[in-house]
C-alpha cells in the first residue's frame, strides 16, 4: 500500500505527494469514503491505490482509498497533522495590530494546545529599530519566540529556515502581511503568487487555498503550509473565563487569584490587578478586549437560546444569534428537510465537489476559490 501526504485540494480531488515514490499524484477520493463523509484536508496522510504514472516518474494519478489517523486538525485554516504554527503579521502595510496578533495567539493556542506557536513579524525593512525593539520587548518578555524578518530584503529568513527542518509548519495571518512572500524567500524556486501592489492597507486575498510545500532536502527537509489570509470575525469566541489562561503573563497570577470566578478586570484584591506592573499594558488591553468580545458572544447565545425555547420558532443559518428565526415546520415537513440537511452536510464536508476531475492545470476553479 502506497502512502502519501495531501498537499492541497485540486479540482474535484487532491494533489498528494508520496515520499516513497517521490511523485506528485492527482487523486480523486474513493466513492465509499465520500459516502461515509470522510473529509480530507491539506496535511492528511492517506493510503493510495491504482497508482499510474504520466509521462514521467514524478507525476501521475491514484485514488485515495483511506485516510490515516490524524495527529491533530486545525479547522481555521483547515490543516491536519500540524507540528508548529507561525502567526505572520507585518509591522507596516498593513499596520501592526497587537490585538489582532493576540487574538490569533488565543485562537491557535485553544485550537491546538499541544502545538507551539511562534510570532513572525515581516516587512521589517519598513520599520525603525525602535519600533522593532518595542515589539521584541513585549513578546520576548513573556517568552514568545519572535522572528523579525523582511521577505523583501532577505533578512531573518535563514533563522526561520532552521526552525522548519523535520516539522510540518503552518504560516497563518491576515491577507497582505507577506505569507507567500516569506515562503518565496525561504525557497525562491516556489515562485508563489504574491500581490503586486506594494502599498497595502488591507490584503487582497491573493492566496486562495492552503497548500503544503516541501522545503530543503534530505535531513534538512520540512513541510510548510501557505494559507489564505482569513478574518477572525467568524471564529468561535472562547468562554470569558478561558481567556486569562491563554495569556501566560496573566495566567501565573490568575492561578493565585483568591476569587474562583474572577475575570481579573475590577475586583479588589485580584492577584492579576495587584501585579499589573509585570504585565505589558498592550497585552492587558488585548486581554480586556478579548474578554469583552467573549462576554458579548455569551450574552447573545443566552438570549438566542431563551428565544428559541419560548417560541415556536427555530434558528436557521449562521452561528448562534446571527441566523434567522423561522416558524417550526410540521413533522411531515421536518422529515423531508432533515434528509436534505444530511445531504447538505455531506456536501459541505466534501466541499461541493465536481465529478469532473482536473478542470484545469492549476485547479483554480471557482468552487475551490469560494470555499477556502
Ligand atoms: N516592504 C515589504 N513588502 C513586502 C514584504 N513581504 C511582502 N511584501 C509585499 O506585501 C504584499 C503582500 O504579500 P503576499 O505575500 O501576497 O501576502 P500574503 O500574506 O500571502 O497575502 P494573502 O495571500 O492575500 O493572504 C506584496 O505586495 C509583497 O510584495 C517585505 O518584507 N517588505
Ligand atoms: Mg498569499
Ligand atoms: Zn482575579
Amino acid at each position: 500500500m502506497v502512502r502519501g501526504t495531501v498537499l492541497r485540494r485540486h479540482a474535484g480531488g487532491y494533489l498528494v505527494y508520496s515520499d516513497e515514490l517521490k511523485a506528485s499524484l492527482q487523486c480523486p477520493l474513493r466513492a465509499r469514503l465520500k459516502k461515509e463523509g470522510i473529509a480530507i484536508f491539506t496535511g492528511d496522510h492517506v493510503e493510495l491505490e491504482e497508482v499510474e504514472f504520466n509521462d514521467s516518474s514524478e507525476r501521475g494519478t491514484a485514488v485515495i482509498a483511506a485516510r490515516l489517523d490524524r495527529r491533530n486538525l486545525l479547522t481555521q485554516p483547515h490543516i491536519a497533522n500540524v507540528d508548529q504554527v507561525f502567526i505572520l503579521q507585518s509591522i507596516h502595510q498593513p499596520e501592526w495590530n497587537g490585538l489582532l496578533c493576540d487574538r490569533y495567539l488565543v485562537h491557535l493556542q485553544l485550537a491546538l494546545p499541544e502545538v507551539r506557536t511562534f510570532i513572525c513579524i515581516n516587512k521589517c525593512d519598513l520599520a525603525t529599530d525602535e519600533e522593532i525593539s518595542a515589539l521584541r520587548n513585549i513578546y520576548e518578555s513573556i517568552d514568545y519566540r519572535v522572528f523579525f524578518v523582511s521577505a523583501k530584503q532577505d533578512v531573518g529568513i535563514e533563522q526561520l529556515r532552521d526552525f522548519l527542518i523535520g516539522r510540518t509548519s503552518v504560516l497563518t495571518g491576515p491577507s497582505g502581511v507577506g505569507k507567500s512572500s516569506v515562503l518565496n524567500a525561504l525557497n525562491p524556486a516556489l515562485s508563489l503568487k504574491v500581490d503586486v501592489n506594494e502599498e497595502l492597507l488591507v490584503g487582497r486575498h491573493t492566496t486562495t487555498y492552503s497548500e503544503l510545500y516541501k522545503m530543503g532536502f534530505g535531513d534538512k527537509a520540512g513541510w510548510v503550509c501557505d494559507t489564505p489570509g482569513f478574518s477572525l470575525g467568524e471564529l468561535k469566541h472562547p468562554e470569558p473565563a478561558q481567556v486569562a489562561w491563554q495569556f501566560p503573563e496573566l495566567a501565573v497570577f490568575a492561578g493565585e487569584c483568591k476569587y474562583g470566578d474572577c475575570l481579573h478586570l475590577v475586583e479588589n484584591d485580584c492577584k492579576v490587578l495587584a501585579n499589573m506592573g509585570q504585565i505589558p499594558q498592550e497585552r492587558y488591553e488585548s486581554y480586556q478586549a478579548i474578554v469583552a468580545e467573549a462576554q458579548q458572544e455569551a450574552q447573545l447565545q443566552k438570549q438566542t437560546s431563551q428565544k428559541v425555547e419560548t417560541g415556536s420558532v427555530k434558528l436557521v443559518g449562521g452561528r448562534a444569534g446571527k441566523g434567522t428565526l423561522v416558524p417550526r415546520l410540521t413533522n411531515r415537513h421536518r422529515a423531508v428537510s432533515r434528509r436534505k440537511d444530511k445531504q447538505q452536510q455531506l456536501n459541505e464536508v466534501e466541499g461541493e465537489e465536481s465529478d469532473e476531475l482536473w478542470l484545469n492545470e492549476d485547479g483554480d476553479d471557482a468552487s475551490i476559490k469560494t470555499e477556502l
